[in-house]
């Protein structure tokens, strides 16, 4: 009898520890290193290694090897690679809830965002994503957005006339530049090519974006739009994560959560000297655009379709009255 709850004791201790042992989580991300999803993806696995004493190792999957972001999602959704950190933008197929933080001019300041993001409307829209299988764990950043282009200095929505504007494979990005008076033309990550060779006249992203890819070499005008606050998503495989014991899925959200938080620091520390190094690469920058021109352009995005649906709508109206 001994012998057999001794047997039963050493194998469900081994059943406990299998599981954090020898896991080897694969991460992926669309960007290159240096970028602000590799920052965050590169800090949490160096705090999950260390804190699970190398149980748990992370391998990062980086620059497009496993595809452009849906198929990065796709691939979490299956459970083929367990993590991913994600532009919000393209996640608005999977779930449309993710529109709500993408509304433009919505978010005035950092504090606003870190306060919806990190509170309960932040969670629900964490709690969303199971709906469509991720489990959404926090929100580290790539910042503002700002429009780049090649043909003119853009002050007011009227100079957007014509400009082809690249935008992120997401309905409202697209609603977003039609309803400005540009030309938007959806198309994944990256996009270097297409700038290059002009099948596109401009884009918009944060400044980490123009000095890590090196936008600075082929687009001429810089306008600080600050249009949408753009997000990461950082989520895990739901699948995956249902297998995971309690103790395990607190140690990986908390890593994740801290990474995020630094990566956030991290990037917003940055700013101003990204852009003093732009102006000094030759790019002419609009500082002070017609902003108010701009939010009037946008003003009836809340009514369209892409806001219509209820569970949408009622956040989207919770944000708004957050972010006052
Ligand atoms: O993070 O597709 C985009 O414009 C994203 O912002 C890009 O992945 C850089």
């Amino acid at each position: 009898m001994k012998r057999v709850s001794l047997l039963a004791m050493v194998l469900s201790m081994l059943l406990f520890c299998s599981q954090a042992w020898g896991l080897t989580i694969k991460l992926g991300v669309v960007t290159k290193p240096g970028s602000a999803q590799n920052i965050a993806a590169e800090k949490f696995k160096e705090l999950i290694e260390k804190r699970s004493k190398g149980d748990i190792k992370v391998k990062i999957f980086h620059s497009a090897s496993l595809g452009n972001e849906t198929e990065i999602l796709q691939q979490v959704q299956m459970n083929s690679i367990q993590m991913a950190i994600v532009t919000g933008g393209p996640f608005d197929t999977f779930d449309p809830i993710v529109r709500v933080i993408n509304y433009p001019f919505i978010f005035k300041n950092y504090e606003q965002v870190d306060k919806v993001l990190d509170g309960p409307l932040g969670a629900e829209i964490l709690k969303s994503l199971e709906t469509s299988g991720f489990k959404g764990l926090c929100f580290s950043e790539n910042g503002f957005r700002n429009l780049t282009n090649n043909k003119r200095p853009v002050r007011t929505p009227e100079d957007l006339k014509g400009l082809k504007i690249r935008v992120m494979a997401s309905a409202i990005h697209k609603a977003i530049w039609q309803a400005l008076g540009a030309n938007p033309t959806p198309m994944p990550w990256p996009i270097y090519t297409e700038l290059e060779q002009g099948v596109i006249d401009g884009q918009e992203n944060p400044l980490w974006v123009l000095v890590v890819y090196k936008f600075y070499e082929i687009q001429k005008y810089l306008t600080l739009t600050r249009h949408v606050y753009s997000f990461h998503i950082d989520v895990a495989s739901l699948k995956w994560w249902n297998t995971l014991d309690p103790k395990t899925q607190r140690m990986i959200k908390d890593a994740m959560y801290e990474a995020a938080v630094y990566q956030r620091k991290d990037n917003r520390s940055k700013n101003a000297e990204r852009l003093e190094f732009l102006k000094e690469k030759g790019m002419q920058v609009v500082e002070d655009p017609d902003i108010d021109a701009f939010r009037a352009k946008v003003a009836k995005l809340r009514y369209m379709d892409v806001y219509k649906p209820p569970k949408v709508q009622a956040l989207l109206l919770k944000i708004m009255e957050a972010t006052k």
